[in-house]
């Protein structure tokens, strides 16, 4: 077998600070937080810190399909964690999830504040709270936790192994890219499979099964992640394509998508959400809008120039 690669293991595995990549500045081997740096509490019981990457949709379209279905006490603030600054590595980030991920929840409602982090335990948290999204009957329900721990021990192979190759690393590795391509889609298709036969992930019931899976899978489908449809052929996965579009559909999911997203149209960017009125008020097409109708004043500009 002839050698393609010039790369041989040392003996010993050393910190490469310079490995290259995007994120690779931020990628250290080891845990703990970086700096000290204390999170915001606004006034809802649950405190949410994230960014709108799939893995923080998850939670927001979760919230947002809650209170859509008339959970008060799902109202919730979403502070913005910009991972490209460290803000994941912050003190009281970091006391909140260990793992120094977003997304990451904090409740208040109890005496205590209750810390949930990685995306498939706050959803099951969040389910089992309202008794809601989750199906209530042993089998239907032990078949949502099956599709939504699928989920979590898929979406790295798509997102760390597949969108990190194909995007993010400094060079195209065919061998990588079509380790990965294969396993996802491998994936895709025991979606398709699934779901020709079944409306939703686990039956007839919406839940946080579909919740979970469709951020990534279903923007997998449609390009919106990794801009990989075509390479993928996603459209002959005909059940996923037929499932992703229904979900795009639902109010719920067009809200809890653009939270903490700050990339994309401006209409499609919720920096923050601190309350149901922030859809219509608050995007960043409308706050651009505001800012310049309101310029600065003279003394407020010269502050910006020293
Ligand atoms: N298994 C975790 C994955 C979370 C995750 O990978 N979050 C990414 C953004 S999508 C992150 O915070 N990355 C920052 C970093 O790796 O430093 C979950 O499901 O919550």
């Amino acid at each position: 077998m002839t050698e393609k690669n010039h790369y041989h293991p040392p003996r010993k595995w050393v910190w490469d600070k310079d490995s290259g990549g995007t994120f690779a500045k931020l990628n250290r081997p080891v845990a703990g937080a970086t700096h000290e740096k204390a999170l915001p509490v606004g006034q809802h019981p649950l405190q949410l810190y994230s960014l709108g990457t799939p893995n923080g949709q998850k939670v927001t379209i979760l919230l947002e399909e809650l209170l859509s279905l008339g959970y008060e006490g799902a109202e919730y603030d979403a502070h913005l964690v910009n991972i490209r600054d460290g803000d994941q590595f912050g003190s009281e980030f970091v006391s909140i999830n260990p793992n120094s991920k977003i997304p990451a929840l904090a409740d208040h409602t109890g005496e205590k504040p209750i810390r949930i982090f990685e995306s498939g335990a706050i959803m099951l948290y969040l389910a089992e709270k309202f008794s809601a999204l989750i199906p209530a009957e042993p089998g239907s329900r032990t078949e949502c936790l099956n599709w939504l721990f699928w989920q979590m021990g898929s979406a790295p192979y798509l997102g760390g192994g597949f969108g990190h190759f194909y995007v993010y690393a400094p060079e195209k590795i065919e061998y990588a890219i079509n380790r990965y391509s294969m396993e996802v889609k491998r994936q895709l298709d025991v979606l398709d499979r699934h779901l020709a036969d079944h409306a939703y992930l686990c039956g007839d019931e919406y839940s946080i099964a579909d919740i979970a899976i469709w951020p990534w899978y279903g923007a997998v489908y449609t390009g919106a992640v990794y801009d990989a449809a075509e390479f993928l052929d996603t459209s002959s996965y005909v059940h996923v394509g037929r499932w992703a579009k229904s979900l795009a559909q639902r109010p719920a999911v067009k809200r809890g998508r653009i939270v903490n997203r700050t990339w994309g149209p401006l209409a499609n960017q919720l920096h923050e959400r601190h309350n149901a009125s922030d859809f219509t008020l608050r995007t960043q097409d409308k706050m651009v809008a505001s800012e310049s109708e309101n310029p600065l004043t003279f003394s407020e500009q010269l502050k910006q120039k020293s």
